[in-house]
């Protein structure tokens, strides 16, 4: 039996129509001729269907070693609440809230210590993966991870802590797919829905750096290479 084409729907969009993306085989951080074709999400703004698929194993490998160094937890925000989101970081920084506010340290609160090194793989699919997207030199120094279980989410915001917001972000979602909104740069309303899948990509710079985006309530399910739960990994450069 074939399995049915895959959908990408653009609830408001009708230039992003929806497109039916094939299973890639090719090894995807060396031979770009046969992965699907990069998908434009908005100035800027590239998502690379399943650029990551073929090295999942491995990304997935990397990232159970920094989490046994530094735990997954659920943070604190400025305003009081709890995230559903669980967090951890790797890299020379790492992303923090507590009730002072946002900001990126060189050490994990949480131990005291350092936050483990980027794995080699970790790095390389960021540098890969912003090239792909037209970004050339980008060498990210943390990996935020997020980790949504049941129900998590992640309200509509902007990510503006990093130093120089001329290098862009790449995502990368692993696991359980996400509902995943953007908008233009400084405006909240009228968001773009569209699903991230296990293995997609999506590089954010130029105009799209400073969009408004967030993640809806994740729909319960189980995935052959996470169980319950859905992972992104963002690399940035933060310093
Ligand atoms: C669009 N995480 O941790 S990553 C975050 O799926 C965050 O966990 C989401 O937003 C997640 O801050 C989405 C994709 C992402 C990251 C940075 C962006 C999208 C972005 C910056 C500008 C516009
Ligand atoms: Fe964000």
């Amino acid at each position: 039996m074939k399995p049915p084409a895959r959908q990408r729907g653009y609830a408001e969009d009708p230039s992003l129509a929806a497109t039916s993306v094939p299973m890639i085989t090719a090894d995807l951080f060396r031979d770009p001729s046969d992965r699907p074709a990069p998908i434009r999400l908005g100035d800027g703004a590239t998502l690379l269907p399943g650029f990551a698929r073929d090295r999942a194993t491995a990304l997935l490998a990397a990232l159970e070693e920094v989490l046994r160094q530094a735990p997954l937890r659920r943070m604190r925000t400025p305003g009081g609440h709890v995230m559903t989101v669980a967090t951890s970081c790797c890299g020379d920084r790492g992303w923090t809230s507590d009730a002072d506010g946002y900001r990126y340290s060189a050490l994990d609160p949480a131990s005291g210590r350092p936050w483990p090194p980027m794995p080699e793989v970790f790095a390389a699919l960021a540098t890969a993966a912003a090239a792909a997207a037209g970004y050339p030199a980008f060498a990210a120094d943390t990996c935020l991870i997020n980790r949504y279980g049941d129900g998590a989410k992640l309200s509509p915001h902007q990510d503006r802590d990093e130093r120089d917001l001329s290098h862009p972000i790449v995502s990368l979602s692993l696991g359980l797919p996400a509902r995943f909104q953007f908008g233009d740069p400084h405006r909240r309303e009228r968001l773009l829905r569209t699903t991230l899948e296990h293995g997609d990509v999506v590089v954010w710079g130029g105009a799209s750096r400073l969009a408004y985006h967030g993640v809806l309530p994740l729909a319960a399910g189980r995935h052959p290479m996470t169980g319950d739960c859905r992972y992104n990994l963002s690399f940035r450069r933060a310093g």
